[in-house]
C-alpha cells in the first residue's frame, strides 16, 4: 500500500537523522520519492528550534499499526526523547496516509488529522506529488493554496 510519511527534527545534526531514518524505513517501506529537505519554524510547542522537514512516498506491505510501530523504533534509535507535546526532537516520523485508510484507534489516526492545516507537511508532499489527495480533504495543492497567503 502506498504510505505517505512525513520526517522533522530540530535537535543535533538534523540532516544526518532524516538521512539514518530514511536508511532504516528503507528495510521495510520501498521508497519511490523522497522530498527536498525544507528549513521551517516551529509550530506549536515551547520556544525551540528551526526544523528540517521532508515527506517520504512509499510502497509498504506492513498493517499500519506495524508500520507506526517500526517508525517509533525508530524514533527510538535516533535518540528522540518524549518530553512535553510538540517539544524539540531529534526525529518524528509521522504516517500522513496509508492508501484510502481511515483509521481511528487509540494509537493511530489515518489520515494524520493535522496534516491538512501544516505547510511542513503538503509543500513537501506536494513537490513528490502533484496530484497527491488527502482522504476526506481534496487536493494537497488546494489545501495548501488555502493555508498559504499568494
Ligand atoms: N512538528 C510538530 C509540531 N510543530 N513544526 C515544524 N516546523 N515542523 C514539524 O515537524 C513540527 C512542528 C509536531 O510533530
Ligand atoms: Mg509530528
Ligand atoms: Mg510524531
Amino acid at each position: 500500500m502506498r504510505a505517505v510519511i512525513a520526517l522533522g527534527s530540530n535537535l543535533g545534526d538534523r540532516e544526518s537523522y532524516i538521512q539514518s531514518a530514511l536508511k532504516e524505513m528503507a528495510t521495510f517501506l520501498t521508497i519511490e520519492r523522497v522530498s527536498t529537505l525544507i528549513e521551517t519554524e516551529p509550530v506549536g510547542g515551547p520556544p525551540q528550534g528551526d526544523y528540517l522537514n521532508a515527506v517520504v512516498l512509499g510502497e509498504c506491505e506492513l498493517e499500519a499499526e506495524e508500520l507506526l510501530k517500526k517508525l517509533m523504533e525508530i524514533e527510538k534509535n535516533l535518540g528522540r526523547v518524549r518530553e512535553e507535546i510538540n517539544g524539540p526532537r531529534t526525529i518524528d516520523l509521522d504516517i500522513i496516509s496509508m492508501g484510502d485508510l481511515v483509521i481511528q484507534s487509540e494509537n493511530l489516526s489515518l489520515p494524520h488529522p493535522r496534516a491538512h492545516l501544516r505547510r511542513f507537511v503538503l509543500e513537501p508532499w506536494l513537490e513528490v506529488d502533484p496530484e497527491a489527495q488527502l482522504v476526506g480533504r481534496g487536493s494537497v495543492k488546494e489545501l495548501l493554496r488555502s493555508i498559504k497567503p499568494s
